[in-house]
């Protein structure tokens, strides 16, 4: 049966559909705002469909009553089917281009007579594009930009979309009776931000079966190779998946070798040569060719093999992990289990789907002492943002919930506020002075140009009242480029200043990147892994933050939201 999301969903396309058709405007902004209304509906579904008060919810008229219903009861919409077999579905592809909306695709279509990317991108090796009125040189640059880079990105796949696949493929394999070990190892194993293909590895002294299963595993699309040892087969979002089958003794040498990176290799086959052994995935010979390390029982026996201690995956880019840990000087990585509150999060006061409340219970629920509220401010009119009024109503609002004593996770008030083009907030310093935590967020002029946005960002680093910059960069993997900005500078103003910066763990910003923890933690700077959740099930969000944090060796000292309640509260109070 469908949701309320999943209908809110069909809505929404309904809305972009009808504006591809070039509908008016009033019809459009219903399906839309239906949408939303629905998305936060407090009240049980069925049971208004089954009492026939559906209607009497502010937002909702009779067609759209009419088809939530339909959809609800029957799971299909004959007039979504219509309106979409009505449409060439290259639109919607042309959608997803940065800086093309429904209109402007609609122009494209009716103008050109554009249905598709590649007509599209003739278009515009032509110049065609251009002259288009309301598009012009910078658009339609834009547009061949956003071509490419789409082309690029669909190679690639968001870690917590891989892992879903692998999951129940690495589950499956563990079952099978001819298994004796399944991992699932390669940039999926080290926690890297996307994942190119998924690598499995399994010990078996029969493979065939193995083979056979995997190749046929539900959701597989097309099986591009099958053989004795290893097998790859693509699914329907175009990941593809690797499977090799190794004797027993020789797993964790393959394990080892599969989960890369391939800089991490190259190192450890230096590391073995200076010892006189050569590595490969097949195990440690001595270098006359005989066998040297004949077995490894764990993966840590590779390791001590080369009189190394076990270097977690994550670790493994072949950016100074073997040195580290030659040295005794690995970091003790920060878990999961060390976070104990968050602090950048959204109600149905701005843009989010759930209550305070019903944060607040989900937040306690995970076990964490304390839940920081960053709702929008004003000029994310876009988002609901709240203005002064709705602010201080919102603090009201906390503390009585605090009071109450309804919940043991203390709600802690704050704002997500917006950073205007000089840098200035979008709040006065007295009135942020009133809440528990600041977080300052761009949402606005991503092509400022590199020192204008540094310098931007640096003022409100540089603010009192800002205790940590929310996604610094700006960037949506796969879709949107970070904004230019000096992020040396950046960080050496965080530094001195004592600003934290937020590791925004949603995992399609994971924001800032891992790749520059460490330069900022060696400066002294303090991350705090913040899920943004917009709803409660994205609390959840923080792992994917937790993960990658791990690949900018993040310890749990450096880590901001490990520390406890009264350590946040004296913290967040250090500037009065
Ligand atoms: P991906 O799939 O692009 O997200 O990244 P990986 O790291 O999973 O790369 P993949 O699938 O090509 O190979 C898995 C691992 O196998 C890789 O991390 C290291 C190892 N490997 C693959 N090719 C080579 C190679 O040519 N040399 C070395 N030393 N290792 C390799
Ligand atoms: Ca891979
Ligand atoms: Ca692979
Ligand atoms: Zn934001």
């Amino acid at each position: 049966m469908m949701d309320k999301s999943e209908i809110a969903g069909i809505l929404d396309e309904i809305a972009t559909l009808l504006e591809l058709t070039g509908e008016n405007p009033f019809k459009i902004r219903a399906y839309a705002a239906g949408a939303r209304v629905l998305e936060t509906l407090a009240e049980d579904l069925d049971t208004l469909i089954a009492t026939g008060k559906l209607d009497e919810v502010p937002g909702l008229g009779e067609a759209l009553v009419e088809k939530i219903t339909t959809l609800r009861k029957t799971g299909k919409l004959p007039f979504y089917e219509k309106l979409k077999a009505s449409i060439p579905p290259g639109l919607l592809e042309m959608i997803k281009i940065p800086g093309l909306g429904p209109k402007k695709v609609r122009a494209l279509w009716k103008e050109l007579k554009i249905e598709s990317l590649s007509e599209l991108q003739k278009a515009c090796d032509e110049g065609r594009v251009a002259e288009l009125k309301g598009f012009g040189e910078k658009t339609q640059a834009k547009i061949i930009e956003g071509i490419k880079n789409q082309a690029a990105y669909s190679q690639r796949h968001l870690w917590v979309d891989a892992a879903a696949i692998a999951e129940p493929i690495l589950h499956g394999l563990r079952q099978l009776p001819e298994v004796e070990l399944a991992e699932a190892a390669g940039s999926l194993r080290r926690c890297r931000e996307t994942v190119g293909d998924l690598d499995f590895l399994v010990a078996a002294e029969n493979p065939g079966p193995v083979m056979d299963w995997f190749t046929s595993f539900p959701g597989v699309k097309e099986v591009t190779a099958k053989g004795e040892t290893k097998s790859s087969v693509r699914f329907a979002s175009g990941l593809q998946a690797d499977l090799r089958v190794v004797p027993l003794a020789q797993f964790y040498f393959a394990l080892h070798h599969f989960t890369g990176s391939k800089d991490h290799n190259v190192a450890m086959r230096h590391r073995a040569l200076a010892h006189g052994l050569s590595m490969s995935e097949w195990g440690l010979k001595s270098l006359d060719d005989s066998v040297a390390v004949p077995v490894a029982k764990s993966e840590e026996e590779v390791f001590r093999a080369l009189g190394l201690p076990w270097i977690p995956p994550e670790l493994r880019e072949g950016s100074g992990e073997i040195e580290a840990a030659l040295a005794h000087h690995l970091p003790r990585l920060v878990e999961m289990s060390d976070i104990k509150g968050v602090f950048h999060n959204h109600t149905t006061a701005s843009d989010g789907m759930d209550t305070l409340e019903k944060m607040a219970e989900a937040a306690e629920k995970r076990g964490w002492e304390y839940l920081g509220i960053a709702d929008h401010s004003k000029s994310s009119f876009q988002a609901h943002g709240l203005d002064e009024e709705r602010l201080a109503k919102q603090i009201d609002e906390i503390q009585k919930l605090n009071r109450s004593g309804k919940y043991k996770i203390r709600v802690l008030s704050g704002s997500e506020v917006d950073i205007l083009r000089d840098g200035s907030l979008d709040f006065d310093d007295d009135l942020l002075a009133e809440l528990d935590v600041v977080v300052a967020s761009v949402h606005t002029l991503f092509t400022l140009e590199r020192d204008a946005q540094t310098a931007r960002i640096i003022r409100a680093i540089e603010n009192e009242q800002v205790d940590m910059i929310g996604h610094l960069t700006g960037r949506l993997i796969n879709k949107r480029e970070p904004y230019a900005l000096d992020i040396d500078k950046i960080i050496d103003a965080a530094a001195a200043n004592e600003t934290i910066i937020e590791l925004n763990a949603n995992p399609r910003r994971l924001d800032m990147d891992w790749r520059w923890w460490r330069r900022a933690t060696e400066k002294g700077v303090l991350c705090a892994i913040n899920p943004d959740a917009h709803a409660t099930g994205e609390l959840d969000f923080v792992a994917s933050g937790v993960r990658v944090g791990r690949k900018g060796w993040l310890t749990s000292e450096q880590v901001f939201n490990t520390r406890s309640l009264a350590q946040v509260l004296k913290w967040l109070g250090r500037k009065g």
